[in-house]
């Protein structure tokens, strides 16, 4: 049977996104320009045909409200949801609430890129306890000891896939389109499993916000159109080295 199409959508631009601050599973609302992010987004579904049929969100507001605004503008506002931290932004660790500019400064271009970029090096752990830290967050409460302090790319595939297997590949099995709405770094991890990427060129690969990518899968799960199509290609390489460049 044929497979039901994946829709991937990162989450509008985010206040601390534009205040360039290290954000991970600190739970900020959308900027203005994120709201309109989103409602493009939700343009682009409707303007394309894709209209989901259920939606994945991680536990973040980010991406709960954009997913909310783009199937609002796209008719879609009433289809299933599903939601779960698995889905969440990569845990930044110490560095949560840090501005990415001041901490390129201070450690220096190499240690930044293999905080931000290496598929296997995580920044410092948070400090229980502390603001930006989620350890009192009663919605992570059933993960107890499991609960992330830091996390590389690595550690985020980890945690992703079993959600991927258990809860989204059904859908699209059932041929189902999904729209799963989540994170640079959570879409990173699910594009680089897709698409087989390997541990040093994941470093290259950005996710623009707000724009919808679409993947086609066959009955193996494996890309028909490898790397997947942005639904405004250009907007999205324009977004995509703005991303890159953070910090700078
Ligand atoms: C950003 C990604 O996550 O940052 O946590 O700061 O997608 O939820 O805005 P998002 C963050 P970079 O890894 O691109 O620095």
């Amino acid at each position: 049977a044929e497979l039901g199409t994946l829709v991937l959508l990162r989450h509008g631009q985010s206040t601390w996104n534009a205040e360039n601050l290290f954000t991970g599973w600190v739970d900020v609302p959308l900027s203005k320009l994120g709201e309109q992010e989103a409602r493009r987004g939700g343009e682009l579904l409707a303007e394309a045909g894709l209209l989901p049929d259920v939606v994945h969100t991680s536990l973040l507001r980010r991406a709960i409200s954009t997913a909310n605004i783009a199937l609002d503008v796209a008719d879609r506002h009433w289809i299933e949801v599903r939601r779960d931290w698995r889905l969440n932004e990569r845990h930044y660790g110490a560095l949560q609430g840090k501005n990415k500019k001041q901490t390129l400064e201070q450690f220096g271009e190499e240690q930044f890129m293999l905080w931000r970029r290496s598929y296997d090096t995580p920044p410092p752990p948070i400090e229980p306890g502390s603001e930006f830290s989620q350890d009192a967050d009663v919605r992570y409460a059933e993960l107890g000891a499991e609960l992330p302090m830091t996390e590389c790319l690595k550690d985020v595939v980890a945690r992703m896939l079993p959600y991927w297997e258990s809860s989204v590949v059904p859908d699209l099995r059932a041929g189902r389109t999904v729209l799963l709405a989540a994170h640079g770094n959570s879409l990173r991890a699910l594009v680089k499993h897709l698409d087989g990427i390997s541990d040093t060129e994941i470093a290259g690969l950005n996710i623009p916000t707000g724009i919808p990518l679409r993947y086609d899968l066959d009955a193996d799960l494996k890309p028909t159109n490898p790397g997947g199509t942005y639904l405004d290609p250009a907007a999205a390489e324009e977004a995509a080295a703005a991303v890159a460049s953070q910090g700078r």
